[in-house]
């Protein structure tokens, strides 16, 4: 397209160029005839004129030339932008399905890790959301604490009256025959008489003390266990009494 405009345009100057140079050889003949130089010199003043008005139009021309360039640079980044953008969206809309699976596969593993947090090991007991072991070799207080550390547990910490009944009916038949009474965490090792539970050192707060009880009966009972009586009360007691216990988790 600039080529045909630009055809004419040569064209024109090859022209205006041999009519200045015929004009200067017809000036030189004409010097000897005053009217005949007087009409070449205006012709020749046209000419110089003309060639001039040759000269802008060819910058202009060369402006307009250079614009349609840009323009046709810019069509063609116009283009590369317009795909761009297409596959922009189209990434955005596949990323946008993605986050969707990512966010029902997220809730799937949370229910995965709660259906495993809900669960107790094999041997444990489960009540509200925590597991319970119950042992009934005999052990001091000191003793069983330990036995229950070492399964990453901790000497029961009873808090409701559902969950001491729970933990009630739970003793088997045969160790209400032959155990009397069950170690619980709570203690008043630190201070007699302010009892705390072994586990994070919180006071007592619901109790369930039988009659007369906690008697700190000699002057050495700090520890506390659970009657297997199926009233469940509560007694303070020796600290090396040996009987079963109770693990929570
Ligand atoms: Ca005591
Ligand atoms: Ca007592």
């Amino acid at each position: 397209m600039i080529f045909l405009i630009l055809l004419p345009i040569l064209f024109a100057s090859l022209v205006l160029s041999e009519e200045n140079n015929r004009l200067s050889r017809s000036l030189d003949a004409g010097k000897t005839d005053p009217l005949t130089w007087m009409i070449l010199n205006q012709l020749q003043a046209s000419q110089t004129t003309l060639s001039k008005l040759d000269n802008k139009l060819d910058t202009k021309l060369s402006k307009l030339s250079q614009r349609l360039t840009d323009v046709e640079k810019m069509t063609g980044y116009k283009k590369q932008f317009d795909t761009l953008t297409n596959q922009l969206n189209d990434v955005e809309t596949k990323l946008h399905a993605y986050s969707g699976k990512m966010s029902d596969l997220q809730n799937d593993i949370n229910k995965i890790n709660q259906g495993i947090k809900n669960k107790c090991n094999a041997g444990w007991k489960k009540f509200n959301n925590c597991c319970y072991m119950f042992r009934y070799d005999r052990l001091s207080w000191q003793q069983a604490k330990r036995e229950c550390e070492n399964n990453n547990s901790y000497l029961v910490k009873i808090e409701s009256s559902t969950e001491n009944r729970w933990i009630s009916s739970e003793i088997t038949v045969s160790a209400k025959a032959t155990h009397g009474q069950i170690w619980t965490g709570l203690n008043d090792l630190i201070r007699e008489g302010h009892f705390t539970w072994v586990n994070d050192h919180s006071s007592v707060g619901y109790s369930n003390w039988a009659n007369h009880e906690p008697s700190n009966y000699g002057g050495s009972e700090h520890c506390v266990t659970m009657h297997t009586n199926g009233l469940s009360t509560w007694n303070d007691q020796t600290c090396s009494y040996k009987t079963g216990y109770i693990c929570e988790k």
